[in-house]
């Protein structure tokens, strides 16, 4: 089913326009995508059956008062998803502004923390079922936090944070191929297709100009790549995707692709996924 995606107000400036804000609703659950910083994103998640909510990554912790208020709906929960400052930096204010917040997170750097979790702690958000996945890489204790609802026909919604962008992932800051595969592939990957992709940051069209280089005759990819820069230069997030669309165009979910094999000439996934991941840490985005 397509959630009905209601577009909203001015947020933030990136790259001389402004991103907007926007709102993914569904019967139960919906998502407010906040624009922080320069390309992040926090996000507001709300049970609608009991109005509790949860904010991932609150860096700017003002705006998500604001959109708390506007909503009308009771945080209870900060959910963090590794302890870098564009992501847990604004957890001390948050928790100031709104004492009592439970703040959960996988790492002990993660700031203010109160709920030390590891893989498949699950809890609930009113009636929302919220599970950790614990996926080491770009951190060693970064979580990704998957949302389903029971008795829903509804897609879950998983939030990755830095390990999966929309089309690209995390640098291995803290680990390696190995573990990235893992977290890609084996989780992530494992989830539903039609699970709803919501990522820290908004690279998808530098990340698509590494995957057109990737796979230079990937159809897919140039049309993604042509929606996501009309998208950005409206001021409108490419987010979310789903997991059945990233293993059509993201080629760390296709390093068992021969295509993404013969561009980095390996044939182990494990050895493609150090091998891409090693040259976008080096590759120029060209302006086109
Ligand atoms: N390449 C990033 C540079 C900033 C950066 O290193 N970001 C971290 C997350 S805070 C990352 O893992 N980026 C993934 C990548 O560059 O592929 C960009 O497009 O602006
Ligand atoms: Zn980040």
């Amino acid at each position: 089913m397509v959630p009905h995606i209601l577009k909203a107000r001015a947020a933030a400036l990136l790259h001389g326009s402004v991103r907007k804000s926007s709102l993914v609703d569904q019967a139960n659950m919906r998502v407010e995508l906040i624009p922080a910083l320069t390309d992040n994103y926090m996000y507001l998640l709300i049970d609608v059956d009991s109005r509790e909510a949860a904010v991932v990554d609150p860096v700017e912790p003002i705006k998500v008062v604001e959109a708390v208020r506007k909503n009308g709906v009771k945080l209870t929960t900060i959910l963090t998803t590794h302890h870098h400052w564009d992501h847990a930096s604004g957890n001390e204010k948050m928790v100031k502004l709104m004492p009592g917040l439970k703040v959960y997170g996988g790492d002990d750097r993660v700031d203010a923390i109160t709920k030390k979790v590891s893989h498949s702690h699950s809890f609930k958000l009113g009636s929302l079922s919220i599970k950790c996945l614990f996926t080491p890489c770009h951190t060693t204790g970064h979580i990704c936090y998957y949302v389903t609802k029971e008795n829903s026909s509804e897609p879950p919604a998983v939030f990755t944070g830095d390990t999966l962008f929309v089309a690209g992932c995390g640098k291995f800051f803290e680990g390696t191929a190995e573990q990235m595969y893992k977290a890609l592939i084996e989780i992530l990957g494992r989830l539903p297709p039609e699970t709803r992709v919501y990522c820290g940051h908004e690279y998808t069209v530098s990340n698509l100009k590494f995957a057109r280089h990737v796979e230079p005759d990937n159809e897919v990819i140039q049309k993604k790549l042509a929606w996501a820069k009309e998208k950005c230069s409206d001021g409108e997030a490419t987010i979310p995707s789903t997991l059945a669309d990233e293993f059509t165009f993201n080629p760390f979910m296709r390093v068992k692709e021969k295509s993404v094999q013969d561009h980095v000439e390996q044939k182990d996934p494990i050895e493609t996924m150090r091998r891409l991941r090693k040259e976008k840490d080096g590759f120029r985005v060209p302006k086109e």
